[in-house]
């Protein structure tokens, strides 16, 4: 169960933020924060406190929060951002860090890691190995997981910018998975929730306490995941998947 999340607020200099998705369009910053309050809304339907961060001018990137840090029931990790425009974001979340957790732990270079690579399924962390999360990363992560009695395993990602971009476990053994994940030996003992191509977006969704937030506009992936027993809520992100960004990226939970 969670009880808390982090967001932050986009900044004007969103326009700015890293994409391969130029065809979509640069984001509109009046839109972003009209989707962004809808999320918070949304997260708070689920029954947890938000905490909203001010914005970050000097970082496009700062809303997609998932990325600097990983909380977990037993300490909280700062990561070290593979994408290099990214990395000054993790000095902003150090003091709300501390607050949160008495353990505080950081990744260094020559490890690089973020969060969006970093999937939680009880006391196991999946770590994805992507342009952005080295093996140095992963095994800085895996070690301090291990320290505070959890475990972690890597998996190598070919095509996705990161492994919760095409998967999010939704609890009670439930996996979604989409495009290079469907199929993989990895992820045999899961019951899949396979999302269509054409939905793939959606693939990036998030369980908090039974309900399942996922972006609006995408019925199949609505459907299936209702048939598995979950109550869905639709949030309009469309600004931020001009950027890359998804549900999970917008928030920390915890
Ligand atoms: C980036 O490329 O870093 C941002 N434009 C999007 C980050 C998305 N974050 C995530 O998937 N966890």
């Amino acid at each position: 169960m969670f009880s808390n999340a982090i967001v932050r607020t986009p900044g004007k200099s969103i326009v700015e933020g890293l994409t391969d998705s130029k065809e979509l369009g640069t984001p509109n910053y009046e839109q972003a924060i009209i989707q962004h309050q809808s999320y918070i809304d949304s997260l708070k339907k689920c029954g947890i406190d938000v905490l909203v961060l001010e914005p970050c001018e000097e970082y496009p990137d700062s809303t997609f929060l998932e990325d600097v840090a990983l909380i977990t029931p037993n300490c909280a990790i700062i990561t070290h951002p593979g994408a290099h425009s990214r990395r000054g974001e993790v000095k902003e979340i150090e003091s709300v860090l501390r607050n949160r957790s008495n353990n505080i732990e950081a990744i260094v270079a020559p490890g690089a890691i973020e969060g969006g690579d970093i999937m939680m399924v009880g006391n196991h962390y999946y770590i994805g190995l992507s342009n952005r999360t080295n093996l140095e990363g992963a095994r800085q992560i895996i070690k301090i997981l291990n320290k505070y009695g959890m475990s972690g395993s890597t998996i190598s990602l070919n095509e996705n910018l990161h492994l919760k971009t095409g998967l999010a476990y939704l609890e009670n053994n439930n996996l979604v998975v989409s495009g290079e994940f469907i199929h993989n030996a990895i992820f045999e003992r899961y019951n899949s929730i396979e999302i269509p191509k054409i939905e793939s977006y959606a693939a990036n969704c998030i369980w908090i306490n039974g309900s399942v937030i996922i972006p609006t506009g995408y019925p199949v992936t609505k459907e299936k995941i209702m048939n598995a027993g979950y109550l869905v809520i639709e949030t309009d992100v469309s600004e931020f998947q001009k950027l890359d960004g998804g549900i999970s990226c917008l928030s920390l939970r915890y």
